[in-house]
């Protein structure tokens, strides 16, 4: 059972005894139940406490039950509260670490509640796209208030819980031992005769609830949009006000089973887990010991070194920051202090702060100072010859056992160790910029990295606040790969038929934060037509349409030249149609023969995103990927792609795969259609009825 019961001078104390976080599965409601009732048959019990082992009081439902049968068997959490709630002995919750979700629902059936300090406090449901479905939604704002509890609830956010001190709450904060307080408040209230204080008698007071909650209303309209918990967490909350406690109990229920299931909240819940699976590499043990990291060098103070360095400095790790002249070093640490001072303009960080990161950076000119870091990464120029040199003198003055990661985005990780003794020591950390604000960091496991390194990597991630997930060695590992194909499929229906502007109205309207063409403009040309130029080398049997070139040769690379797929004014980062590179391109397509069509928005997206599925599927296959969630993880937290919509593997599910595999099939049979070799995985999970995520 996933409780404990024990006894103590006449106070049954209930353990909730489910790790990691006490999630409140089928097994711990159970046992919650069976030790309300055995406390209840045990006169000499006049009292109970319920508390949680571990490291939190209870992290709320469990998650992974959702959608099973398990998640609605008896007794369901309403029921465990509600024999709590009804207990005729009292019950007092000592709240420690987390209390989320249900777990704080929980808390809220009980009679009274001791905290800790320093406890999370959160109704966290709407962040996976639901509410609070145990009666949150109706007991907090009768705990803590109208304002507060809708606060709570519609944003998520955990609140510490002195902050909820001499609130409705917490009938204490309990600064010494939590469980010895609790047990003698408990002997206390025992011998009080009954009824014991019950939250959901209480009322809520608002001198003008109706207002408050129109305003709330207005406050979610934004982030809402595609998301339709924060308006319901609002509806239930309105509808106890109105209606009163057991109206809105039943009402809060029926809200909760119809977002449970929408596509928004398993698109959450997939985010949720699938940041946490993102750091399990499946043949690197958990406990895999890992190397200590006290000090970093990032070789390159260029915008991407700049970047990369905040991270470390962020997270409170010494930097030596080295550059090959003295000017680049100057400006690349007056480029850190000028983010900074931004930062501090905003009111997100004091001066002081400003200048205590700023002293954590030792700029140097000498690969001689790098000798003590554990961990060095190199963001220098993108060419192999200049890689090469850098890890020969990396290998010369770096010390046994650092770190060697390179910041590459397309070079082969594997040919940058061998310019190494120690290629089990290197490793591609591939940020994406602005490096001090993007959270995607690919990690490239190459060929000899050493399992260590690897999990040493992957914890240094969460220290600086990255989505972290592993790569095998290919051509744009994960992300870049994926989006070539993406790239490739928008150039063609340019030439079939489409414009720029409609191409990323399409996928904007998808959800994408910015069209392939906005972006193409944003980063630069020129940098896909490099890339351009170098696949036509290697892949010369790769199709790709020569209209971005020719866009090129005219010296259009976006926004930094004034003019790209759209016009810019001076000073001005809005896009607007180009005229001049209309006519381009219906001349394009004239020159290649190419008859332009219509082309529907639908058809865009399909395009665009089965492209992604398609390039997606054989990066599972050729194992350069372990997981679809990792796919997923990469164009969340890289790409812009849409959370709602839960990753394109995902996506792709919820499409369903046999619909996936028709619309490749069609796209394959028209022009260009060469570009669509349909991935076998999706032919063999199609076949079986199956999606990626299982
Ligand atoms: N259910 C199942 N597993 C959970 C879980 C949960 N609620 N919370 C965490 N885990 C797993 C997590 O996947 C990871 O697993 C491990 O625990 C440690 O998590 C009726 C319906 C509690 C603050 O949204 O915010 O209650 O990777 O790495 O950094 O109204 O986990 O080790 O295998 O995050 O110390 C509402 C979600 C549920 C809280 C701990 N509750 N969890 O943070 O550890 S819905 C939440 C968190 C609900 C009711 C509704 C955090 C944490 P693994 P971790 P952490």
């Amino acid at each position: 059972m996933a409780v404990d019961y024990t006894t103590r001078d006449g106070v049954a104390v209930i353990t909730l005894n489910n790790p990691p976080v006490n999630g409140l599965g089928l097994s711990t409601r159970a046992g919650i139940v069976e030790g309300i009732e055995r406390a209840l048959s045990d006169a000499s019990v006049t009292a109970i406490v319920l508390t949680g082992a571990g490291k939190a009081f209870s992290g709320g439902a469990d998650i992974t039950e959702f959608n099973t049968p398990k998640a609605t068997q008896e007794p369901t959490l309403a029921t465990a509260i509600k024999v709590v709630e009804g207990s005729t002995k009292p019950v007092v919750a000592a709240i420690h670490s987390v209390a989320m979700g249900g777990g704080l629902e929980l808390a809220l059936g009980t009679h009274y509640r001791l905290a800790a300090p320093g406890a999370q406090i959160a109704l966290p449901e709407v962040k996976l796209g639901i509410l609070p479905g145990a009666g949150g939604t109706q007991r907090l704002p009768r705990a803590i208030g109208l304002e507060a509890a809708l606060n709570m609830i519609v944003s998520g956010a955990p609140v510490m819980s002195e902050k909820l001190a001499g609130t409705g709450l917490f009938d204490e904060v309990v600064e010494g031992d939590l469980l010895e307080a609790a047990i003698a408040f408990a002997r206390k209230v025992g011998a009080q005769a009954g009824p014991h204080p019950r939250v959901r008698d209480r009322k809520i007071e608002h001198p003008n609830a109706e207002g408050f909650i129109q305003f709330a209303r207005n406050g979610v309209a934004g982030v809402a949009k595609n998301f339709p918990a924060p308006h319901k967490c609002i509806d239930a909350v309105e509808a106890g006000v109105k209606n009163g406690f057991d109206k809105g109990l039943a009402f809060e229920r029926e809200c909760f089973v119809s977002l449970v299931q929408t596509p928004e909240s398993r698109a959450l819940r997939h985010a949720f887990f699938g940041e946490r699976a993102a750091s399990k590499i499946p043949d690197v043990p958990s406990d895999t010991p890992v190397r200590d990291i006290h000090q970093v060098a990032v070789i390159g103070a260029g915008t991407m070194g700049g970047g990369i360095a905040m991270n470390f400095v962020n997270a409170g790790l010494p930097v030596t920051l080295l550059e090959t002249k003295q000017d680049a070093l100057d400006r690349g640490v007056a480029t850190i202090r000028k983010n900074y001072e931004g930062t501090v303009k905003k009111g997100k960080l004091t001066p002081e702060a400003l200048e205590q990161r700023m002293a954590l950076i030792t700029p140097t000119l000498s690969y001689e100072d790098l000798g003590n870091a554990d961990l060095i990464i190199e963001a220098v120029f993108e060419e192999l010859g200049v890689k090469e040199q850098v890890f020969k003198r990396l290998d010369e003055v770096a010390k046994q056992g650092a770190i060697l990661a390179s910041n590459t985005s397309t070079l082969d990780l594997n040919r940058i160790a061998a310019f190494t003794k120690r290629p089990q020591d290197v490793v591609g950390m591939h940020f994406f910029s602005p490096a001090n604000v993007m959270k995607l960091l690919e990690v490239v496991r190459g060929r000899d990295t050493s399992k260590d390194v690897l999990a040493t990597v992957m914890k240094i991630a969460k220290k600086i606040r990255k989505t972290a997930v592993v790569s095998g060695v290919c051509d744009g590992f994960i992300g870049n790969r994926m989006i070539e194909q993406y790239i490739r499929q928008a150039l063609f229906m340019l030439e079939e038929g489409a414009l720029p502007a409609q191409v990323d109205r399409a996928i904007e309207k998808f959800g994408f934060a910015m069209g392939p063409f906005r972006m193409s403009d944003l980063a630069g040309n020129d940098i896909g037509w490099a890339i351009r130029k170098r696949r036509y080398l290697e892949h010369p049997e790769m199709h790709y349409s020569k209209i971005a070139d020719r866009l090129c040769e005219t010296g259009r690379f976006g926004q930094k030249t004034g003019g790209g797929w759209y016009d810019y004014k001076a000073g001005d980062r809005t896009a607007h149609p180009s005229k001049l590179v209309e006519e381009m391109i219906v001349a394009f397509s004239k020159d290649v023969g190419a008859g332009r069509r219509k082309i529907s928005d639908e058809e865009i997206v399909e395009r665009l995103v089965f492209a992604l599925v398609n390039e997606g599927a054989k990066i599972l296959e050729e194992g350069i990927a372990s997981k679809a969630s990792d796919i997923d993880m990469v164009y969340l937290t890289g790409y812009g792609f849409p959370l709602w919509r839960g990753g394109p593997m995902l996506y792709a599910d919820t499409v369903g795969l046999y619909n996936v595999e028709r619309a490749i099939r069609r796209y394959a049979s028209r022009p260009n259609g060469d570009a669509w070799q349909i991935a076998p995985g999706i032919v063999e999970l199609a076949a079986k009825g199956r999606g990626f995520n299982g």
